[in-house]
């Protein structure tokens, strides 16, 4: 069992089809997790107790995950000098746009790095990055994962010519 380094929380159960989606990039990468479910207005004192002590812990981010008013992310940003990725999730009736404004307009001084509406892939990769600053072996495992990325973008484009029944356009340097 790899290390746990990396928080996952949510305001709720109906949150966890989204945010699992951290711990799938977390999985790719190796790295170990934690998921809880707290909340900003229905558990203030168990979201301030999880926040105060994610670093003694040995957590090295925190991905905070919430729906509608979503306080969650920046609530425990303003309990903890870890860095912290707000996922804001899509809920009825606005749809994520609420959850989105409200995790990104965050007051100066207390940030949290928000991503997407449901990007909890990205979140967990984020996780990654962050952590990869510090780790040669973490940056060698990006690269790789870039370069994969882009072979799949080759893929697609050769089938697309292929579809269309057209020749690769020759670039600079082909024979
Ligand atoms: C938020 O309220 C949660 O993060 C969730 O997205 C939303 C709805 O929660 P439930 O009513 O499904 O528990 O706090």
């Amino acid at each position: 069992m790899p290390e746990i380094q990396v928080g996952i929380i949510m305001g709720s159960d109906s949150d966890l089809p989204i945010m699992q989606k951290c711990a799938d990039a977390l999985d790719e990468f190796g790295i170990g997790w934690e998921m809880v479910i707290s909340s900003a207005h229905r558990h203030p004192e168990k979201t301030a107790r999880y926040a105060r002590g994610a670093a003694d812990a040995g957590l090295k981010v925190i991905i905070a995950g919430a729906g509608g008013a979503a306080h969650l992310p920046g609530v425990i940003a303003s309990m903890t000098l870890l860095p912290v990725i707000g996922v804001p999730i899509a809920i009825e009736p606005l749809g994520g746009v609420d959850s989105l404004y409200s995790i990104v307009q965050m007051p100066q001084g207390i940030p949290v790095a928000t991503v997407a509406i449901n990007g909890a892939y990205n979140a967990g990769l984020l996780a990654v990055h962050i952590m990869a600053a510090h780790d040669e072996k973490m940056r060698n495992r990006l690269n790789i994962y870039r370069q994969k990325l882009a072979a799949k973008v080759e893929e697609k484009d050769c089938a697309l010519r292929d579809q269309l029944g057209r020749c690769k356009r020759p670039e600079p340097g082909d024979q």
